[in-house]
Order: C-alpha cells, then sequence, then structure tokens
C-alpha cells in the first residue's frame, strides 16, 4: 500500500506547530514541580513524583535527555549500578543489565532511552533546548517559587532577549556538577548556602553520601544527584548511577510527603471557614 506524504501545506504545518506547542508552553507556566536537568536523577525523581500524579516538568538546556549517562566511563558504551538496585531496574524501569562479579553492566543508551520513557509515561512533561537561568522566588518568607526559562540558543547567541517564569510548587537542581540553581536562589535570597563544589572520587562513600544529603537545601528548592555532590563538597563516584537514581527517587518522595501535607493543611483551612 502507498502512504500519501502529499498535500500538507506550508501554512498547515506552521499553524500545527504554533498552536500544539504555546498550548503546551501556556499549560506549564505553573507545574507542581520543576526539574532542572534530564540527567539521570533528574529523570528518577521526574518518574517517581510523575507516578503519583504529581504535575511535573523536566527542563533541560541540550536538544536530549540523558546527561551524563551518555558518555558511559571515559566514552566506554557500558555504565554500572550496584546489585541493591536490580528490583528498580527491572521493575520501574525496564531496563536490562549483565550481571558482572560485584555490579549489574548498563548500556548507556538504553539506560537514558528508559528513563525518559518512564518518566514521560508516567505524565512528566519535558522542555528541551530551555535554559533556567534564574529562579522565581518570595524574598519575604525566602522561598522558592519557580523558575525563569529562556531557550538555550539565546543563551549561546548572547542575546539580550526577556526570559519566562514558570511557577512551581518545588523546584528541584539536578543540573549535575555546576549546582546552578542553588548558587542563584542562595544569591537571590540571600541564604547562606555555599556550593563547596565536589570533592575528589571515592567510590566506595559516593553514592551513600549522595542519597544521604539529596533534600532540600533552601525552602521550595531540593537537590538531587551530583549538585547535591557539588554542594555538600561530596567525593565523585565515577560512571556509577545507583545514587543517581536513589538521590532521584528519595528527593521525590519528600517532596510527595510535603506536597500531601500542604494538600492537607489547605483542605483543613477551607473546611474550618
Ligand atoms: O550531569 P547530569 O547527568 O546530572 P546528574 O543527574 O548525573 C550525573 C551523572 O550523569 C554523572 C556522574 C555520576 O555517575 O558523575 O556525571 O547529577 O545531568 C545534568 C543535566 O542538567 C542540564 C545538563 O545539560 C544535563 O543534561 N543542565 C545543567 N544546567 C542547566 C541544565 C540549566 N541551567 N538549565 C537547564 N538544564
Amino acid at each position: 500500500m502507498e502512504i500519501d506524504l502529499k498535500g500538507i501545506s506550508e501554512r498547515t504545518i506552521t499553524q500545527t506547530i504554533v498552536r500544539h506547542g504555546l498550548r503546551k508552553l501556556e499549560s506549564l507556566s505553573q507545574v507542581d514541580v520543576a526539574i532542572v536537568g534530564a540527567g539521570p536523577s533528574g529523570m528518577a525523581c521526574a518518574y517517581y513524583l510523575a507516578r503519583e500524579g504529581v504535575n511535573v516538568l523536566i527542563v533541560e538546556r541540550r536538544l536530549s535527555f540523558g546527561g551524563g549517562i551518555g558518555g558511559g566511563g571515559m566514552l566506554i558504551p557500558a555504565v554500572v549500578v550496584q546489585k541493591g538496585l536490580r528490583n528498580i531496574l527491572e521493575n520501574d524501569f525496564n531496563i536490562r543489565y549483565i550481571e558482572d562479579s560485584e555490579v549489574l553492566v548498563v548500556d548507556p543508551a538504553e539506560l537514558i532511552a528508559k528513563l525518559a520513557t518512564a518518566a514521560i509515561n508516567a505524565g512528566a512533561k519535558f522542555l528541551l533546548g530551555t535554559t533556567v537561568e534564574d529562579v522565581l522566588a518570595d524574598r519575604e518568607r525566602k522561598k522558592v517559587t519557580g523558575i525563569v526559562v529562556n531557550w538555550t540558543a539565546v543563551h549561546m547567541a548572547q542575546l539580550w532577549v526577556d526570559p519566562l517564569f514558570i511557577r512551581a510548587q518545588a523546584v528541584v537542581d539536578a543540573t549535575g556538577h555546576e549546582a546552578s540553581v542553588v548558587r542563584i536562589a542562595a544569591k537571590k535570597l540571600n541564604v547562606k548556602v555555599d556550593v563547596l563544589n565536589e570533592g575528589p572520587a571515592i567510590p566506595e562513600l559516593a553514592d551513600d553520601l549522595i542519597v544521604k544529603y539529596s533534600k532540600k537545601v533552601i525552602p521550595g528548592l531540593y537537590t538531587t544527584g551530583m549538585a547535591t555532590a557539588a554542594v555538600y563538597k561530596l567525593p565523585r563516584m565515577g560512571p556509577i548511577f545507583g545514587g543517581m537514581l536513589l538521590s532521584g527517587k528519595k528527593v521525590a518522595e519528600e517532596i510527595l510527603k510535603e506536597l500531601r501535607e500542604q494538600e492537607k493543611a489547605a483542605e483543613a483551612k477551607s473546611e474550618s471557614s
């Protein structure tokens, strides 16, 4: 059977893209949670929030997801995950692995694709090619209340084009080694959070510490993945991804708890009034 590819006018193409794209952007002007960075920790965090019905947006400055996953170890196409994450890989993300003596070996392309697929299937939205350049803040309550975004192309061209704003009840810094959202928020709110930059590699300690320290850093703002390492000068771990996935999961659980508490408080308030 021949498939007809003719007959779509240039005008239709333009109108359809603009209508749907702008509708999407309009719907994203306010979300429950804005995650900055589509690396492993950000995508895991998005999945665990979205599957609970939370309205999640991931903003990624590149045109693709995955962050540091694609580089494997020294650009060699394999990454490792601790054996304790076997159930998470299988049941949450449907990621295949090879069992080696001490670790599970995963193909980086599969890890990227399946983290993104799980997050999207759970309902998370992505904005690619978009850079977070500032945060929204309630300066009286010293709380982060959203993000300020612009096209990455605008940044690269060094154009002074004004950004747009996205309100969120919680923001997650999943920007990896830069922890740029924390740096911006601390400065803007004048709170004492020094980003100390990550420490030297100590793989046997690093993952546990990253999970432990991934939490709220400023009201309204959480860190996950290597952004956590950068804030607290935690050791690097190399191309091992268990800590990235688990820190995303932990932060998702903390945010869920807080969102539910806020919902309950709002309900109690409306009942009493
Ligand atoms: O670097 P990245 O993968 O962060 P991660 O989730 O994982 C780290 C590991 O990949 C690896 C490692 C552990 O084995 O050491 O490096 O902590 O992903 C961070 C993503 O954030 C994007 C960036 O392009 C990358 O995809 N990003 C960074 N700054 C911004 C941003 C920004 N200002 N706005 C939007 N995206």
